[in-house]
């Protein structure tokens, strides 16, 4: 855990939709993902996620939940990327465009996976309409391709 550097990942759900942003700058940029960044030193890592999905779509949880952590690591990297996802199902105030992503509601059906990280194709159909939870490993060599992955998506409610 001392090699890994911490971020958030949110995802707005209500009515069948789901709200992604497109990456305006930065890394990631020119694709759609859930809100999220770096968490800071003074935080915790769910008051992170609520501060980047607010900076970047003006969108305010009001109900948040963990749903998982995804692990990358990419080839001649040292440093492991930790991942912390997390599900919104309420929430106040319309998403608005900001300089880090112009937000867009997707129904499920139509996710717009090829426009993705390609590891979200394997694990995001089943957070987002199963509600599953993720837990998972991806090892990856530049942006585009994965080498390996190892990943456990599990239902919640039988897992106390
Ligand atoms: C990259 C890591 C940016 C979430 C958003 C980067 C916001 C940095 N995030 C998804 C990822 C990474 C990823 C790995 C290969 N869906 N999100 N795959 N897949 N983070 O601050």
């Amino acid at each position: 855990m001392g090699n890994n550097k911490i971020y958030t990942l949110v995802f707005v759900v209500e009515d069948g939709k789901v709200l992604l942003g497109m990456k305006k700058r930065g890394f990631g940029v020119g694709r759609w993902n859930g809100f999220g960044g770096k968490v800071e030193p003074q935080e915790t890592i769910m008051e992170g996620a609520k501060r980047e999905l607010e900076e970047e779509s003006l969108v305010k949880a009001e109900q948040i939940e963990a749903v998982g952590v995804i692990l990358f690591e990419f080839v001649g990297e040292p440093v492991i990327m930790e991942v912390h996802v997390f599900r919104v199902d309420s929430y106040t105030s319309q998403p608005e465009e900001t300089e880090e992503m112009r937000p867009q509601w997707f129904p499920l059906a139509e996710v717009p996976y090829d426009g993705m990280w390609p590891d979200d194709i394997f694990w995001l159909p089943s957070v987002l309409a199963e509600r599953k939870h993720i837990n998972g490993y991806f090892l990856f060599e530049g942006m585009n391709t994965i080498l390996k992955q190892d990943f456990t998506l599990t239902s919640p409610s039988a897992s106390a």
